[in-house]
């Protein structure tokens, strides 16, 4: 069997910021992923990651108020970021404008920042928040890619009925800046592909090499 090289399998948990001031420095290289609580973004990582535990996967969601670091050994400088789930209504008013503020201060000063992964469950895709993270990134100019996941819950059609609706609504709204495509963590359908674009906006292939 031949698995195809895979740059994120040595992710690590490098730290976690709640203010802007715990960033590491700004001068690699970084995509992030956001996505609503429960979306199954966790999941997602952990699948392009091809590891089981590196982003916790949780019953009891919006927990976590955070920018969580990985790092890629062995290259340095760039990291995968996991920020805090949003759409959930637990989440005090306070804790809201907090975690706005920095995420809004996060993509309007990131220099870093190369891309953000969106993960939408394919059952409940493009709702409000999603389209705010989405319109953040097209303020800046960077792409987003929409990750339709836990496309396993879907039949085949379904899956691509829904995939060709949200693509449609995001040409309109975004142009070509971002792209979509069908994933599940569990059957790991998809996940090839957004390793590819991750590694591709990381140029992780060219810091492999050097
Ligand atoms: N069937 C299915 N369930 C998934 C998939 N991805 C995540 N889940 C489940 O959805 C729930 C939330 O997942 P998690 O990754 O913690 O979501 P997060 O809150 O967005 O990080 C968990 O019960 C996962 O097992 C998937 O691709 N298929
Ligand atoms: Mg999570």
């Amino acid at each position: 069997m031949t698995a195809s090289f895979n740059p994120f399998q040595r992710a690590a948990y490098l730290l976690a910021a709640h203010t802007p001031q715990q960033l590491p420095d700004d001068s690699g290289g970084e995509v992030a992923f956001a996505g609503r609580s429960n979306a199954g973004k966790s999941s997602a990582l952990n699948a392009l990651c091809q590891r089981n535990a590196l982003a916790r996967v949780s019953k009891t969601p919006g927990r976590t108020q955070q920018l969580v670091y990985f790092a890629l050994p062995p290259v340095e400088g760039r990291y995968l970021v996991d920020l805090p789930g949003y759409g959930y209504a637990k989440v005090s008013k306070d804790l809201l404008a907090h975690w706005r503020a920095f995420i809004e201060h996060y993509f309007a000063t990131r220099e870093a920042l190369r891309g953000l992964v969106v993960v939408m469950d394919i059952r409940h895709p493009l709702k409000e928040d999603d389209v705010y993270m989405l319109a953040y990134a097209a303020q800046r100019g960077l792409p987003a890619h929409v990750l339709l996941t836990k496309a396993d819950k879907l039949s085949r059609s379904q899956q691509a009925q829904t995939r060709a609706s949200v693509g449609k609504a995001l040409a309109a709204r975004f142009g070509e800046s971002v792209s979509v495509q069908v994933y599940s963590a569990q059957t790991r359908a998809g996940v090839e592909e957004a390793r590819a674009l991750v590694a591709e906006w990381l140029d992780l292939g060219s810091a492999m090499k050097h």
